[in-house]
């Protein structure tokens, strides 16, 4: 079965995506992901100028040997533009895979280990009766568990924050995207003093309101020193969290080894890693509970799954990571493989904007709490192109921090 056409396709219909399309010889069409906020059109061209080319007349069945020229024969390897355009590669590959042996993907990973996979949402407020109304509706809408990201006294934007007001012709909100649309990225605010002052105060306030049973995670978006982390993670223990995630930045893994000494609050992180070795040291040395990883920037499904099964050596779990600038492709990728691996932990799911679901159609479910990619072959997500055709490409930035200062902050 060879490749005979490959196609690169950007649309904006609640926010940016790109999106690989390979054809076989043999009719069948498989999608990949190559989303990459913020930075969309680098990793457009590496596909369109440095891999097409390449994949033209390939055996569209070698899924690892592809893999392994497209990382090895570039020489630099590694670096989220690479890695997202060859996970759009694998996911592709993957989903004809899937399509030509009439099978979801994740049968051919092995048939699923779970009837569905416990998901979380983006619960969040300014304040903290704002921050239960969130938690009730995401309630509401079936979660059994929330991510709670909350306001700090004295700043005015903050990561995580769902906007009130909405955006975009009244329909999206803040939490579906903070890459804001123009030419610059926006400027929010912080202070870890006050942060590391309030949050505890926020944990309690909602154990007191929902009980003890909810599970309960927290994103620190790399914005603390280790010491700091490691005082996060203590001053919250008395609320017994799901996760404590990002609560260093990425670079410095040694900083775990510090934060772990310190508290019992499970860590996790990883949804800037590009490869498996980012995670070695952190996993064979237990520092982490939660592998972040997202299939679209890790490259696809074949590292993640390699990762993941050597975390299952050391009892560490999934937490793939699953904003909105994880395409709806992406997206079933790593449902697929959560739904097949023995070690899954929970699944961060964030609902895409209507417009978005009118590209992408998705066979996937989500019923009481529980996600599951569907039994369709391959992925399980077709692309309307005609439909993606009517949203171009719009410039969009993740926002940056600033200190009271003027110093550039972690955002
Ligand atoms: O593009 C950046 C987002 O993917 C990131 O800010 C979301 O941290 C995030 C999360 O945990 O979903
Ligand atoms: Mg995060």
């Amino acid at each position: 079965m060879i490749i005979e056409r490959a196609d690169v396709i950007v649309t904006s219909p609640n926010r940016n995506f790109v999106t690989l399309r390979l054809q076989t010889d043999e009719g069948h069409v498989g999608l990949g992901d190559a989303t990459l906020n913020g930075r969309e059109l680098a990793v457009v061209s590496y596909l369109k100028d440095h891999v097409v080319p390449l994949l033209i007349g390939k055996d569209a069945h070698r899924i690892e040997d592809t893999w392994q020229f497209l990382y090895r024969s570039s020489y630099w390897r590694r670096g989220p533009v690479t890695m997202a355009a060859i996970a759009a590669v694998d996911m592709a590959l993957w989903d004809i895979k899937g399509k030509a042996a009439n099978m979801p993907v994740y049968q051919l990973l092995g048939g699923a280990s779970r009837s569905g996979l416990m998901a979380y949402g983006h619960a969040s407020g300014i304040d903290n009766p704002q921050l239960f109304d969130s938690i009730r509706e995401h309630l509401e809408l079936g979660y059994r568990s929330v991510r709670v990201q909350t306001g700090v006294p004295g700043l005015k934007a903050i990561y995580g924050i769902a906007a009130q007001s909405t955006l975009d012709g009244g329909e999206e909100r803040y939490d579906h995207e903070p890459a804001r649309r123009g030419a610059q990225p926006t400027e929010e605010d912080w202070d870890t003093r006050a942060y590391l002052r309030h949050l505890p105060t926020v944990f309690e306030a909602v154990r007191n309101e929902f009980g003890p049973e909810l599970p309960l995670l927290h994103d620190g978006h790399h914005r603390m020193t280790p010491i700091q982390a490691a005082k996060l993670g203590k001053s919250l223990e008395p609320y017994d969290l799901f996760w404590l995630e990002d609560c260093t930045p990425a670079e410095n893994q040694e900083a775990l080894r510090l934060v772990r000494q310190h508290t019992t609050t499970p860590l996790a992180i990883g949804e800037i890693f590009n490869t498996v070795w980012d995670f070695q040291a952190l996993i064979k040395e237990q520092l982490i509970d939660y592998v972040r990883a997202a299939s679209t920037h890790f490259g696809g499904i074949s590292p993640l799954k390699k990762v993941m099964d050597y975390a299952a050596q050391y009892q560490i779990k999934s937490g793939c990571h699953g904003p909105t600038d994880i395409s709806p492709v992406g997206f079933a990728a790593q449902l697929h493989v959560g739904l097949a691996i023995h070690n899954f932990g929970i699944q961060e799911y964030m609902q895409h904007g209507s417009r978005t679901n009118e590209v992408f159609q998705q066979s996937m479910t989500f019923e009481n709490g529980l996600l599951h990619p569907g039994d369709n072959p391959g992925l399980g997500v077709e692309l309307n192109v005609d439909e993606a055709g009517k949203y171009p490409y719009e410039q969009a930035y993740l926002p940056f921090n600033r200190l009271a200062d003027g110093t550039v902050h972690d955002w």
